[in-house]
C-alpha cells in the first residue's frame, strides 16, 4: 500500500493513528538510510532518489531537488547537526503527510 495514495481524511487519520504511523516512518527511515548508521544525510537521499518524497518527480533539475534537500534539512534537522535522525524524521514525515492531506505544499 503506497501512503501517497491516501486521500486527505484517511491520512489526518493515518497520522494520528501513532501505532501505524510509528510503523511506517520505520520502515521508510530503513529504506532511506542506505549505509544503515540510524541517521539521514544528505548522501543516504542521493542513493535513493525518487524515494524520499513523489515532490521530487515535480522538479524539473537536480538543482532543484537539491534545494529541497537544502530546505528539508534546513527546516527538520532540529539540533543543526546535518543528519535527520528518527525522531527528526517523524516530525518530517508527519508534517508532509498532514500538508498533503490539507491539499497545501505538494
Ligand atoms: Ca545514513
Ligand atoms: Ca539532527
Amino acid at each position: 500500500m503506497s501512503v501517497a495514495c491516501l486521500e486527505g481524511p484517511t491520512l489526518i487519520k493515518f497520522v494520528e493513528d501513532s501505532n501505524a504511523f510509528d510503523k511506517c516512518v520505520d520502515q521508510q527511515f530503513d529504506m532511506l538510510d542506505a549505509d544503515r548508521n540510524e541517521v539521514l544525510s544528505r548522501s543516504d537521499l542521493q542513493v535513493s532518489p525518487g524515494r524520499f518524497s513523489s515532490m521530487e518527480y515535480e522538479l524539473q533539475s537536480k538543482e532543484e531537488i537539491t534545494n529541497l534537500y537544502d530546505t528539508l534539512f534546513e527546516k527538520f534537522d532540529a539540533d543543526c547537526n546535518g543528519k535527520i535522525d528518527r525522531k527528526e524524521f517523524k516530525s518530517l514525515m508527519a508534517e508532509i503527510m498532514l500538508a498533503k492531506a490539507r491539499g497545501i505544499g505538494q
